[in-house]
């Protein structure tokens, strides 16, 4: 007896959240479905394996515990997590506790919260990002569940999470599913910061003919700037790296499609249900999809011809700015659109989730770490009723700043034939935003000519229909 937490689930990122409690002064009892996998972490433990707690069986890793009792499960999402939790819940007692820290389905979360509760048993779900690295010296930490289990645990958590500048990356974000919504939304931002970074990429290798290593040096600058982020960061690492087999740059074989997991896809399917308008994150989305129906794409170029991919321009100091602008606002556009879905969520689901303090832990630790997190944060630290950050001036100003430049680049991308989805989905949806008269007027007539759905008129209160006299049908 006397671990301060048990986890299931050893694989790489179990594994490193194990090594980082140890190393922050925990003792870890530790099980893995594949029993060879409790003594493999005990040998990468090191001299971390003192504060470790081998179980070989559930029964054991439940008896290193002292009620209250908390086991924290790493298994692949899904069934595994369901699995794990029948294999467990006989042998724990009321007011023990079950963290899922894997990247689960909010609705799951929910589900398990109730169906846990029935049997006094408490549940956090837990999204936790930072990858392995995170994992092993400081994830970003979002929790939901149970407010009495996180006051006991949260310490624990809160430990092991990143820092920025001293603020830890751990908070409690609401009930139960909040936590993995939160992350949920994470990923699906993540998404969409990847593919405009990607789309920026394109654009300097087909549209101004730059080698990798000419664009890595300019993303390596614009790590300095306003773009601050770890995504550019490895960016210019990927650009960088050449391939040991061919010497050729390592981009350059890497094939171009790309894999997905689900959470861009849940981020998208919640914007649609709440009726929020996430164009750049399903863009984003959309655009992996694309990527992997390699045999398709290959039979369209064959009819259509390959795209036209023309040259925007050459690498002017001015272009590039243009470049570096465009993805500053097209981010800009995707956080807010994220962000929105966040708000609505709350709005209407009863959760209050706090919008300051999601953004406060995602600036260190978590992937989409960058230094306009903090700003967001600010923002929502100013109006935690903000409808949507382009609202803030701060924002604006800086939208208003890069604008020109986005529509410059992107008319000339659509023009010369590059594709760039999710920047020009974050670009239109901004111009229907600020416009004040879109073209949806028309559309209602549409309605009201085959439906007799009715439409409202700018001039006079009431439901109206249109003089469509036998045109109907
Ligand atoms: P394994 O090593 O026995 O495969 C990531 O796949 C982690 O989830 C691994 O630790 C894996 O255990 C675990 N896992 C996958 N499916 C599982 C299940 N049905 N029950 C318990 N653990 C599972």
């Amino acid at each position: 007896a006397g671990a301060d937490i048990a986890v299931i689930g050893l694989a790489v990122m179990g594994q490193n959240l194990v090594l980082n409690m140890a190393e922050k002064g925990f003792r870890v009892a530790i099980y893995n479905r594949t029993v060879e996998r409790v003594d493999e972490t005990l040998v990468a433990a090191g001299p971390l394996a003192d504060k470790l707690v081998p179980c070989h069986s559930i029964v054991e890793l439940v008896a290193a515990l002292e009620p209250p009792r908390t086991v924290l499960l790493m298994v692949k999402a899904g069934t595994a997590v369901d699995e794990s939790i029948a294999q467990l819940k006989p042998h724990l007692s009321p007011g023990d506790c079950i963290i899922d820290a894997g990247n689960a389905d909010y609705h799951d979360s929910m589900r398990r919260d109730a169906a846990l509760k029935a049997d006094g048993l408490d549940f956090l779900g837990v999204g936790v990002s930072g990858g392995e690295e995170g994992a092993r010296h400081g994830p970003s930490i979002m929790a939901g569940g149970a407010p009495k289990a996180f006051e006991r645990i949260g310490p624990l958590l809160t430990a092991i999470a990143a820092r920025y500048e001293g603020t830890p990356c751990a908070a409690y974000l609401g009930p139960a599913g909040a936590g993995h919504f939160v992350k949920t939304l994470h990923n699906g931002i993540e998404y969409a910061d990847m593919e405009m970074i990607a789309e920026i990429y394109g654009l300097m290798r087909d549209g101004l003919g730059l080698k990798p290593a000419a664009m890595a040096e300019i993303f390596e600058r614009w790590t300095k700037g306003p773009l601050a982020s770890y995504l550019i960061e490895i960016t210019a690492q990927a650009l960088r790296t050449t391939d040991p087999a061919t010497g050729r740059p390592i981009v350059d074989v890497i094939l171009d499609s790309a894999g997905q997991k689900g959470t861009g896809r849940w981020s998208a399917i919640e914007a649609l249900d709440l009726g929020v308008a996430a164009g750049a994150i399903v863009a984003a989305v959309e655009a992996r999809g694309l990527s992997s129906a390699k045999a398709l794409r290959a039979a369209v170029s064959k009819t259509l011809g390959d795209a036209p991919r023309e040259r925007i321009g050459e690498a002017t100091p001015e272009l590039i700015a243009d470049l570096e602008k465009t993805l500053l606002a097209g981010k800009i556009l995707a956080y807010a659109q994220g962000f929105e879905v966040m708000a609505t969520a709350s709005a209407r689901s009863g959760w209050t989730l706090p919008l300051d303090e999601i953004a406060r832990i995602w600036r260190a630790g978590c992937i989409i770490r960058s230094s306009l997190l903090d700003r967001i944060a600010g923002a929502y630290a100013k109006d935690a009723g903000l409808a949507s950050l382009l609202l803030d001036e701060g924002f604006a100003a800086i939208l208003a700043d890069a604008l020109p430049a986005m529509q410059r680049v992107l008319g000339l991308a659509i023009g010369k034939g590059h594709a760039a989805p999710s920047l020009a989905a974050g670009l239109s949806y901004l111009q229907q935003l600020r416009s004040h008269r879109t073209t949806l007027d028309l559309v209602q007539a549409q309605r009201d000519i085959f439906g007799a759905h009715g439409f409202e008129r700018i001039d006079q209160p009431g439901t109206h229909h249109g003089p469509w006299g036998g045109t109907a049908g």
